[in-house]
């Protein structure tokens, strides 16, 4: 493949851009090489803008689970833009999408819209220590839940010391007041919580983690939280960002069976617009301004033309057999995905969940925490990367990052994955 003008705009957007993009994992630091400029986008294909066409397993990071440009949501937001791009001033649009969310989500009573996932999950957090007038949180290794100061943090040297900061820029006492813990491990929450559990707010995690490659909840884990953040009177805040809407029409917690307190959305709530959510019980969010003290704002909170692309993804995902297609897909994929690496002895794990995956190169076992994914051969899932790039197949440039499956996937695709897959599988 040539990739001349993708070189040109990288070597353009680097005099005018930190690292010539506008988020980091896009420039392909995780598997080395520069990233490809992208022209266009329709079902599953995208194209580059030296005209190479690819499969995408990205769907840029989860959104686009109907598939790239779908009519009905370019055409809902056409419309919603022909009326103007944006009033700050409430529409009955942001009231039928939060009338969708409440009848999705279980635990969803009432909910606030925002603009990305990072101000979902910060607000959640601050309307949890709000409620509960305490200060710490809990937080898991390897779990990602956008760049709030507080939640860029590393464990501290126990489980029980407070977390350092994991950028620069991040004063220390920033993260004083944010625990990590290693994920699946349910006595490590016990002992924190005996030790400090009348100080905790919340425990925020990914119901599946998308951002360590996927790890699914350990049996039992996911409901060892709920008991235990009961007990000691913290809230538990399921970050579906990634997995809302995407693992089931009501989220990770309706595939899990959990009623956690307060849920973060984004992604596909938007349509691959700019649009998140995070809600809850009622008399949690009742406390948030103006209903009650809490504070969170946004110019375009609930923005006109990215909650008609919303609505109109989350009313194509009601559609019957919606979620068991994109089972059925994703399956398929990874079935053949692990009858090539067979067939090549390379040795490794595939670990999904419904329309999300990741293919780690590591000694077969399963991967259960962000300790185990740091072991997976990453220089070899780079190569990997690059060889089904060449091929054709754009899987997310990162080990640790999650393979999100459309309805739009079709036989031809699935077939010329596997193609290109057992002829790179063979020669890594
Ligand atoms: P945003 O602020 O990027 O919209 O959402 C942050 C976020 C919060 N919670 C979860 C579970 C997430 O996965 C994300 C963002 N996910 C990454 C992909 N791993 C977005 C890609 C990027 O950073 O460019």
């Amino acid at each position: 493949m040539r990739h001349e003008r993708s070189k040109e705009l990288f070597s353009r957007a680097q005099k005018v851009i930190p690292g010539g993009v506008n988020s980091p994992v896009r420039a392909f630091k995780g598997v080395g090489g520069q990233p490809v400029f992208i022209a266009k986008a329709e079902g599953s294909a995208i194209w580059d803008v030296d005209g190479n066409r690819y499969i995408d397993f990205v769907g840029s990071w989860g959104p686009m689970i109907l598939g790239h440009a779908h009519p009905e949501v370019v055409q809902a937001a056409k419309n919603a833009i022909d009326r103007g791009s944006s009033y700050g001033a409430p529409t009955e649009a942001e009231v039928k999408l939060a009338e969708l969310i409440v009848e999705r989500v279980a635990s969803v009573e009432k909910v606030r819209l925002v603009s990305s996932g990072t101000e979902a999950t910060m607000s959640a957090i601050r309307v949890a220590r709000g409620f509960t007038g305490r200060d710490d949180i809990v937080k898991f290794e390897g779990c990602y839940h956008g760049h709030a100061d507080y939640l860029l943090a590393k464990a501290g040297s126990g489980v029980a010391t407070f977390d350092l900061p994991d950028s620069p820029g991040v004063p220390s006492d920033f993260t004083k007041h944010t625990l990590t813990i290693p994920y699946n491990d349910v006595d490590a929450v016990r002992r924190l919580f005996e030790e400090r559990g009348k100080d905790i707010a919340c425990i925020i995690l990914e119901p599946v983690t998308g951002n360590a490659g996927v790890i699914p909840p350990a049996p039992g884990f996911l409901e060892a939280l709920r008991e235990i953040t009961k007990k000691h009177g913290a809230l538990l805040i399921f970050d579906e960002v990634m997995t809302g809407f995407r693992l089931h029409s009501g989220g990770a917690q309706a595939l899990y069976g959990l009623d956690p307190d307060l849920s973060a959305f984004g992604k596909i709530v938007g349509g691959g617009m700019p649009l998140a959510a995070y809600g809850g019980r009622a008399d949690i969010m009742n406390r948030v301004a103006p209903e009650g003290p809490i504070y969170q704002a946004g110019t375009l909170s609930g923005n006109p033309c990215a909650v008609a692309a919303g609505h109109a993804t989350l009313q194509q995902l009601a559609a019957p057999g919606t979620y068991e297609r994109l089972d059925q897909i994703s399956k398929r994929i990874t079935d053949g995905l692990a009858a090539a690496m067979s067939e090549a002895e390379q040795v490794g794990r595939i670990q999904r969940v419904g329309s999300m995956f990741t293919l780690f190169f590591n000694d077969g076992s399963p991967l259960r925490n962000f300790a185990d994914v740091k072991k997976a051969d990453h220089a070899k899932f780079g190569r990997f990367f690059h060889g089904m790039l060449e091929r054709g197949v754009y899987f997310p440039p990162s080990g640790y990052e999650a393979v999100f499956v459309s309805l739009a996937h079709t036989d031809e695709d699935i077939e010329r994955t596997l193609e290109a897959a057992r002829a790179v599988l063979t020669a890594l």
